[in-house]
């Protein structure tokens, strides 16, 4: 059996300054051939792609530099009438993970009135269970991630009272592992991505206290590798996204000086592609829009960047919507 730690060498020739302007003009441009070979395979996640993306933008200031109008009017496109639900692009089947990015995209453009809300409440209150989880879509598979889409989104809408939370915060809880971690169902291994939906559940509901928080933050801070890149759970490599995974959550239980800030900082900067701009999973590999968003907003919760605004660790959206939204997600208080 290996038991040398899995991890990536940071090359001297990788980048250690924020090359902001490349990253602008990467998602800038990012769409715009419609027939660029990614862009076609990626038709399947089309409306995260707009979240992540416009959201990169926003915190970047920069999100004048994307088709507002045109985003509008295609997520208009994507409701399916008779459920409510929305899908990731025309003519895919609705589900919730896309529901919950056209509506951050909507809360973020304060365009909300593009759709018909009381749909969307409708289709998400459908997906509830018994037991309080929700499937995705009308498939019917349970997952954590779900819960945390159904509970954002209704947030986001101001309509949580239209599930039950009660037993939405049970199910999550259900889902707590010895290691005070969480997968994406009850015995399931903890994973960092779905512990900061599980997080963040816990979060919008203000019931963070129901977490073994120093057990939790511990199994998090132990995701920091060597390289200062954090991976998603034990013997895993690296990968830039748990910057977000992991950090936000920290975030939200104050903890986030238990990790190496600095040496996190410089593996972020590392997955940076100088020349076409955009953010990797790891160093020297070909940038996304997805990487892209979770390095600046890992950047953003490290805060070492007056080039960065803000972002809300349990939304992964800019700090000022959430503020104008009047939103007060539950952060732990300061040990
Ligand atoms: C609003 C930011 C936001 C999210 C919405 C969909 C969702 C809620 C959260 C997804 C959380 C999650 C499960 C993230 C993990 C993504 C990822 C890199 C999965 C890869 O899993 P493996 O097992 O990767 O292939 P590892 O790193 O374990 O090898």
């Amino acid at each position: 059996m290996d038991f040398t730690t899995k991890d990536v060498n940071l090359k001297p020739d990788r980048p250690t300054t924020l090359l902001i302007e490349k990253h602008s003009d990467y998602l800038a441009k990012y769409g715009t051939n419609k027939d660029d070979y990614e862009y076609c395979m990626t038709e399947y996640l089309r409306m995260s792609g707009i979240y992540w993306s416009l959201t990169a933008m926003e915190l970047m200031g920069e999100s004048h530099r994307m088709p507002k109008e045109e985003i509008i009017s295609f997520i208009s496109t994507c409701q399916n009438k008779e459920s409510g639900g929305i899908s990731a692009s025309f003519p895919h089947d609705p589900h919730i993970l896309y529901t919950l990015s056209a509506v951050q995209v909507l809360t973020m453009y304060d365009r909300l009135d593009a759709i018909d809300v009381d749909g969307v409440v409708e289709f998400i209150k459908s997906l509830q269970q018994e037991d309080g989880s929700f499937f995705g879509d009308k498939w019917g598979e349970t997952d954590t991630r779900f819960t945390f889409c159904a509970v954002m989104c209704l947030s986001l809408l101001q309509r949580l009272d239209a599930i039950n939370v009660d037993k939405a915060v049970q199910f999550v809880l259900s889902c707590m592992n010895f290691d005070g971690g969480f997968g994406s169902k009850p015995g399931s291994e903890s994973h960092a991505g779905l512990i900061y939906c599980c997080v963040g559940t816990l979060s919008i509901c203000k019931k963070l206290d129901a977490l073994k928080v120093d057990d939790l933050a511990w199994w998090l801070c132990e995701r920091q590798l060597p390289s200062g890149g954090l991976n998603g759970r034990p013997e895993k490599l690296p990968d830039l996204c748990y910057s977000w995974w992991v950090m936000s959550s920290l975030t939200m239980l104050n903890r986030i000086h238990w990790v190496d800030n600095a040496k996190l900082e410089e593996f972020i900067l590392a997955c940076q592609d100088a020349e076409t701009g955009g953010f990797s999973d790891r160093p020297g590999d070909i940038p996304d829009p997805f990487h892209t968003l979770f390095g600046l907003a890992g950047l953003s919760l490290l805060g070492n960047s007056d080039l960065i605004k803000p972002v809300n660790p349990t939304y992964c959206m800019p700090q000022e919507t959430i503020t104008r939204l009047k939103l007060e997600p539950q952060i732990l208080k300061k040990v």
